[in-house]
């Protein structure tokens, strides 16, 4: 199974080159920014709480994240050629519950680290916030939501990269580019 961690800040392109990797590779995808917002359009009470917290630019709490990611894993088909992990890990605590709940189903994972300049990203995210109408596409927001990464979700790549799990891409350019550049490492990965 060739199993991928896509980190990178928001607006890195992880969402973008998933779609990539879904059809390239026919890889399952696993956004827990998408599922968080399906759960904010049911209405739950669930949903009301993620609601804020994302629109301030804040992680929802890890015993969420973990709990939802549990539910996936012990629903995969059995003949699942592999998973993109799109925005999770978030943080170190995340990361050491995947390597359990990954060990326990007999899988492993790479992280690949998109890196873009934080220019770039935020005017991709402003520019997406013209069309996407999420409520955490705006400048404050964004902000907030790059502080945390780097706070709390950069020590997750450290943790992968002491574990040899880890490859870095340049992201700053086009979305082939990038892709390309992927590509070359998971032909590398599945050898
Ligand atoms: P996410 O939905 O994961 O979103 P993201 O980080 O904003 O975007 P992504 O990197 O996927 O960028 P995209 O490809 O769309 O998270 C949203 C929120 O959910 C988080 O802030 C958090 O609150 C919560 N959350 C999610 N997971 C969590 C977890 N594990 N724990 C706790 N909380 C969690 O690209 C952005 C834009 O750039 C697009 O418009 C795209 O077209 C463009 N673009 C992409 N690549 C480009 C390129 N190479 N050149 C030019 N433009 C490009």
């Amino acid at each position: 199974m060739l199993n991928v961690i896509l980190c990178g800040a928001p607006g890195s392109g992880k969402g973008t080159q998933s779609d990539l990797l879904v059809k390239n590779y026919g890889l399952k995808h696993l956004s827990t920014g998408d599922l968080l917002r399906s759960e904010i359009k049911s209405g739950s009470s669930l949903g009301k709480q993620i609601e804020s917290l994302i629109a301030e630019g804040n992680l929802v709490p890890d015993h969420t994240m973990i709990h939802l990611i549990e539910h996936f894993l012990d629903n995969l088909e059995k003949d699942c050629p592999g998973i993109i992990f799109d925005g999770y890990p978030r943080t170190v605590d995340q990361a050491e519950a995947l390597t359990l709940m990954l060990t326990r189903h007999k899988m492993s994972a790479v992280m690949l680290d998109l890196y873009v300049e934080e220019d770039e990203v935020i005017k991709r995210l402003l520019e997406r916030g013209k069309v996407s109408g999420r409520a955490d596409d705006n400048y404050e927001t964004i902000k907030q939501r790059l502080k945390i990464f780097h706070e709390v979700t950069k020590p997750v790549c450290y943790y992968y990269l002491t574990r040899h799990n880890y490859f870095a891409i340049n992201g700053n350019n086009s979305v082939e580019n990038t892709y390309a550049q992927i590509d070359t490492i998971l032909q590398l990965v599945q050898k």
